[in-house]
């Protein structure tokens, strides 16, 4: 078999990229290891930057965003009691954000996927990367048998534990990485959220996030401590911990209720640099991890996925090498931005085993200045709803 462009990966980032490229005449196939069912189950990000809807847009997969996003003007961070609304469209010009998960996405892509007749082959056991610097190509066993799949391309688009990066040797490519004591312990019920906007809380017990999916759909998530396991955590306890780290007017609003999905995320900031080798490009959490507090994750796969595809886009149609050669820094000089507010939202909103009196007094602070300070508020606005591409 023999494609343009082959894609390791059919999470978000898979699919937009094969979507964007299908829309342009470019040819792709998506490899992915595991069942299609299986990627749609894993519940993840629920915010959306200006900049991923536009480009889900471009992509011919925005109807139901549409229809069924839930357009955020603010969002409200709480400490020691009390809440704080920072009202993001007036402090960054005009911009909102959209709440649609993550799970929504990636069904309105496969959608579009199958509709485009395009292959995508699912269950691909043992993906290889090969002849990376001249002749690319993918191996895979299925059915019993091995398949190869030659390209132009290989675009990496298989998360944190994939392939593609492995397949870099490692005097090429460059981590960096900081591994944060503690992980989010999230539930998913079918309750009405608390309040209208998120609330990020910060106690002394540890944080807390009020999100949701829809006006019925609850989405919560606390921070535990790196060793333990969800099923650890009956619903009732977390619904107990989850009220105590809130303020008292935001903890008396939430409607408890059976979960429907309970899981824990290790928090990590994580860089591979750089993006490019040969002909593999690396794209989202292949590259680069974000702790979840800036809800930056899926938005920076979205922008991983604008400049490769011009890029290839410049390559296959305007016969330019440019845009690819340029991928790599000016993905990253974005991506450092969102390393940065995911890292600054984190050390600011959570409680540190290790953490001495002098820094809890600096945690207090930030939060201080961020809330009498027009210039500090903007600053989160501007970053919350995202960078410009
Ligand atoms: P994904 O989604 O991990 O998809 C990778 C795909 O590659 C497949 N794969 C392989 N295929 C073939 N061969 C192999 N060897 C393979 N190895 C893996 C996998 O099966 C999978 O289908 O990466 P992608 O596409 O780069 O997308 C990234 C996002 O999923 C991620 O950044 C976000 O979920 C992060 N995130 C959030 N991002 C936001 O922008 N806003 C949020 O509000 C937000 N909240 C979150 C989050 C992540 C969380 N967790 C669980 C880490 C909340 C949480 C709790
Ligand atoms: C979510 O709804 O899953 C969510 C929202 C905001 C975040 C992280 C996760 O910062």
């Amino acid at each position: 078999m023999r494609t343009q462009i082959a894609i390791v990966g059919s999470g978000p980032a898979g699919l937009l990229l094969g979507q964007l490229l299908s829309n342009a005449g470019i040819d792709n196939v998506i490899v992915e290891r595991s069942a299609a069912a299986h990627v749609l189950s894993r519940i993840r990000a629920g915010v959306l930057e200006q900049g991923m809807v536009g480009l889900l847009e471009q992509a011919g997969c925005a109807t139901r965003l549409h229809a069924e996003g839930l357009v955020h003007e603010g969002i409200e961070i709480a400490y020691d009691g009390a809440r704080h609304r920072f009202d993001l469209k007036q402090l960054s010009g005009g911009s909102t954000v959209t709440v649609y998960g993550q799970t929504e996405v990636t069904h309105d892509l496969m959608e579009a996927r199958a509709a485009s007749c395009r292959t995508t082959i699912y269950e691909a056991d043992g993906v290889a990367l090969h002849d990376l610097d001249a002749a690319p190509f993918l191996t895979w066993r299925k059915d019993g048998a091995t398949h190869r799949l030659d390209c132009d391309f290989i675009a990496g688009c298989d998360g944190f534990h994939g392939v593609s990066r492995q397949s870099v040797p490692a005097a090429a490519i460059q981590l960096y990485e900081r591994v944060y004591p503690f992980g989010w312990l999230g539930l998913l019920a079918d309750v009405p959220p608390a309040a209208p906007e998120l609330i990020y809380a910060r106690h002394a017990r540890g944080f807390a996030l009020c999100s949701m999916r829809s006006p019925t759909r609850s989405r919560y998530y606390i921070q535990t401590d790196g060793t333990q396991k969800a099923e650890a955590w009956s619903d009732d306890m977390f619904w107990d911990e989850l009220r105590r780290r809130l303020p008292p007017e935001a903890a008396d609003h939430v409607v408890t209720g059976p979960s429907i999905e309970k899981s824990i995320a290790q928090l990590r900031s994580f860089v591979a640099e750089p993006l490019r080798f040969g002909r593999l490009f690396l794209c989202g959490d292949a590259a680069h991890i974000v702790p979840p507090t800036g809800a930056k994750g899926l938005n920076l796969a979205a922008s991983d996925v604008h400049y490769l595809f011009e890029g290839l886009r410049e390559h296959f149609h305007d016969h330019s090498a440019a845009g690819l050669d340029a991928y790599s820094s000016r993905a990253l000089a974005r991506i450092w931005k969102a390393e940065r507010f995911s890292w600054w939202m984190t050390s600011t909103l959570h409680t540190f085993p290790d953490l001495d009196a002098f820094g809890v007094r600096l945690q207090a602070a930030e939060l201080d200045y961020l809330t009498h300070s027009d210039a500090a508020a903007a600053t989160l606005a501007e970053n919350y709803v995202g960078l410009p591409f």
